[in-house]
């Protein structure tokens, strides 16, 4: 048995990688010091994972910005758009196509699998030619052969690549990418044809697509695929790999083709693949990747139980090596420069670099037997003990509350209907009352007074004066744009997830773990590593102090639970549902004391709800139920007159408008803009019975929406909505924008909603 990865960080130890490319952009960086800065980045990762044992490294999974972009340009899928700018400058084009020039938009991101990695998008038609461009794999295979090392070049699989493509624009919107399955498959032969005369022994293509519910001809179409492929006699050996969860019915197709092995996940989906393993008789003749050492959270592994794991494979396959369950791309590198986390703890954590080492561990000892690893398994489960017996994870407080927790808890104590006049009586807003999502523009100045704070050349009574004033602006402008419901700007906050996390017991930030969201763009998510409780009010001062300087009602804002877990590492040692409601008993403290301290609105924004939706429509159900009685517990037991926003960003609501209209929030802001108010016809007609605003000013673009472009979407958004439930606010937080667009955009904003007042009240 040996030991590999499919994938590893990019971006350095120190964001190195980050660095160079903004710096390119910026023209303070050469393409000449870029593509040298990738070099020694990608020596470095190979070197790491072949000095801590791992067998062959893998290629081809370094990226700039990308690895689907990556694949978009392998197999000459270059939107029409965006040929010129190709076509001058390979590497400009490339990065015109990831983040879109002057005069062209770039490629679609959204969320890799169920991921917090996005990906981009590839456009496609039925005019689509493929062409092959293999240079950049080839490349990276002849740079780690030339190390000495042995390399394994990772692709995106043609099924999985066709079945995260959309229609490109124009195109029509039934259009199926997945039949240009043809087309695509002779650019792969040549791919991996150039591959094998680049010296690679073995290809990974990663089908990651096929663990989703799959319709029969889709299955049809990967059992094409790989039996054309596998066909080829001019190739590598082909490993096909899936992971985050069971392969299902696709095993039985794979588990036939003519490829020379199959990766599988082993972690949370291992009894259902040895299961479906069994089933089809094993994989005689066959390389089995088995990922034992979960690639998408930060816990050390259980070696024994994985060991068990792996016993139980050797005899269903002509060779069992051992891996991580997927890319290492969804962790931080290394637990090493966590100074902070006390080192009792950080023996619970495993990084990139501690699973590789993980992953070696396991393959020796399914090679050589279980003594030859017996002084590694006793450390691991002294640690894994540790770790269970904890007070950190075991506080019989915060466990007897969430015990005692009942179902009128998650309930307001009265219907809607009673709670909107209430709340009519005690705010006295308008018709269409004006409001934004709750964050203004983070100003150099303010990221300066954090980096002060942080490095000591400003005390929080310094920082805490910055903040205020900030506020104090901010409360000033909005009063005089005219908008109803204010807010406080969150000038105090640098990551909605982890300002909440660094206050909360039970939860760890850490100091260097990086991860990339997209392209250039890393988020630290913080660990729900314990009980999770709220040692004193995190939010309730900054929001009284804005309160205290205006007469209209000032919106108290908290990131909710779903959100929470979302953009968190979660534990692994108790269901979800469990840290959710503590994590929402925590947050409903502060409603409370947000109550209590005189605010009569608090939003509880879940942008992460629909992003976390299973991947197997079989699990959603128990997913909703979760996390819409998550919802409800922080905010049940207010007062009536106390209303209750929520805030959500995508745009697919279809699939959730049931749980949306389970949240029993009052009023719901949602993304809108761009999509002409197709949001508020979704709500409309489900029927949704409460307040929404459906956003007017599109955040993401510095362009200014004029007056009347908002008062059309405001007209467009009462054919669905009635004019007392409509609210007018933007599409989302204005954190990323800066202060001349935001103030203009929000005058025009107020304008519209006064405007469409007018003809109301006139007709
Ligand atoms: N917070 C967390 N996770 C998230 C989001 C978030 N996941 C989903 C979505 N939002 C991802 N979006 C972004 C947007 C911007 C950035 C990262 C993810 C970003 N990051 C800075 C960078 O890389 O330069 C670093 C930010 C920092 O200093 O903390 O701009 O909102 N947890
Ligand atoms: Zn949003």
């Amino acid at each position: 048995a040996r030991a590999t990865v499919y994938g590893y960080p990019r971006q350095g130890a120190h964001r190195e990688l980050k660095k160079a490319v903004e710096g390119y952009w910026k023209g303070r960086v050469t393409a000449d010091a870029l593509r040298a800065t990738a070099t020694d980045l990608r020596r470095t990762a190979w070197r790491q994972l072949a000095d801590a044992g791992i067998h062959e490294v893998p290629t081809g999974d370094f990226s700039y910005y990308d690895h689907v972009l990556d694949t978009s340009v392998m197999v000459g899928a270059i939107p029409e758009r965006h040929r010129a700018a190709v076509e001058t400058d390979a590497l400009d084009g490339y990065f015109a196509m990831a983040r879109g020039t002057q005069d062209v938009a770039p490629l679609e991101m959204t969320k890799w699998f169920d991921t917090n990695y996005h990906y981009l998008v590839p456009e496609l038609g039925p005019d689509t030619v493929f062409a092959a461009d293999s240079a950049k794999q080839v490349a990276e295979v002849k740079e780690a052969l030339a190390l000495g090392l042995d390399a394994r070049p990772v692709l995106v699989g043609p099924v999985t690549y066709l079945l995260l493509a959309k229609p490109a624009p124009g195109v029509a919107a039934d259009f199926e990418p997945l039949t240009l399955l043809d087309r695509l498959l002779p650019v792969y032969a040549e791919v991996l044809a150039d591959l094998r005369a680049a010296g690679a022994g073995w290809a990974q293509l990663d089908e990651p697509a096929l663990v989703q519910d799959r319709t029969p001809a889709e299955l049809n179409a990967a059992a094409r695929a790989y039996r054309d492929l596998g066909g080829l006699t001019d190739r590598p050996k082909l490993l096909v790999a899936s992971y985050f969860d069971r392969l299902g019915e696709a095993l039985t197709v794979l588990a036939k083709a003519p490829v020379e092995g199959l990766a599988l996940d082993f972690t949370e989906a291992a009894a259902a693949n040895l299961e479906d393993l069994a089933a089809v008789g094993g994989l005689p003749g066959k390389r089995l990747v088995a990922g034992v050492v979960n690639g998408r959270n930060i816990w050390i592994n259980d070696l024994q139980k994985s060991l068990t794991v792996l016993g139980t494979l050797l005899g269903l396959a002509d060779r069992v090596d051992v891996a991580a369950s997927c890319s290492l791309l969804h962790v931080p590198l290394d637990t090493a420069p966590e100074r902070d986390i006390d080192p009792q703890i950080l023996r619970w954590l495993a990084f990139a670099r501690q699973k590789t080492a993980e992953v070696v561990t396991l393959a020796r000892g399914l090679a050589r037997g279980p003594g030859a690893i017996a002084g590694e398994v006793a450390a691991n489960r002294a640690d894994l003990a540790s770790r269970a017996s904890s007070p950190i994870t075991r506080d019989t407080a915060v466990r007897a509350r969430a015990e005692a927790v009942t179902d009128a808890d998650t309930r307001r104590s009265q219907p809607y209907e009673e709670r909107a006049a209430a709340q009519r009586a005690r705010l006295g807003l308008p018709l269409l009352p004006t409001t934004t999502i709750g964050s203004f523009p983070q100003t150099g100045e303010l990221r300066t007074a954090r980096a002060d704070l942080r490095a000591g050349r400003i005390d929080t009574a310094g920082y805490e004066t910055r903040i205020r004033a900030e506020i104090a602006e901010v409360i000033a402008f909005q009063e005089k744009a005219g908008l109803d419901v204010l807010v406080h700007g969150e000038p105090e906050r640098n990551d909605m997830v982890q300002y909440f996390a660094e206050q909360l017991t039970g939860y760890l930030a850490t100091r260097h773990g990086w991860v990339q969201s997209y392209g250039t763009r890393y988020v630290r998510p913080p660990v729900l590593a314990g009980d999770i409780s709220r040692p004193a009010p995190m939010t309730v001062r900054w929001t009284s102090y804005a309160q205290s300087l205006t007469a209209r009602p000032v919106k108290g804002m908290l990131t909710g639970p779903v959100t929470m877990l979302a953009w968190s590492f979660v534990r692994d040692d108790q269901p979800l549902a469990d840290t959710a409601r503590q994590v929402a008993l925590a947050l409903r403290d502060e409603v409370h004391d947000l109550q209590a301290a005189g605010t009569s609105v608090i939003q509880v924004d879940e942008p992460a709800l629909r992003e976390t939706l299973p991947l197997r429509a079989a699990g959603r159900p128990a997913y909703l139920a979760w996390a819409t009685d998550a919802f409800r517990l922080t905010t049940g037991g207010v007062r009536p007159d106390t209303q209750i926003h929520t805030h959500m960003c995508y745009a697919e609501f279809g699939d959730i408008v049931q749980a949306i209209d389970d949240l029993d929030a009052d009023v719901i802001s949602l993304e809108a803009a761009r999509s002409h108010m197709q949001v508020a016809r979704e709500l409309a007609a489900h029927g949704y019975p409460r307040e929404a605003g459906p956003g007017v000013y599109d955040i993401h673009s510095p362009r200014v929406p004029g007056a009347d472009e908002a008062a059309a979407l405001l007209r467009e958004g009462l054919k669905a909505i009635p004019a007392e439930r409509l609210w007018v606010n933007p599409d989302c937080g204005l954190k990323t924008r800066g202060w001349p667009e935001t103030a203009a955009s929000l005058e025009n904003l107020v304008g519209a909603a006064r405007t469409v007042r007018a003809e109301l009240s006139g007709s």
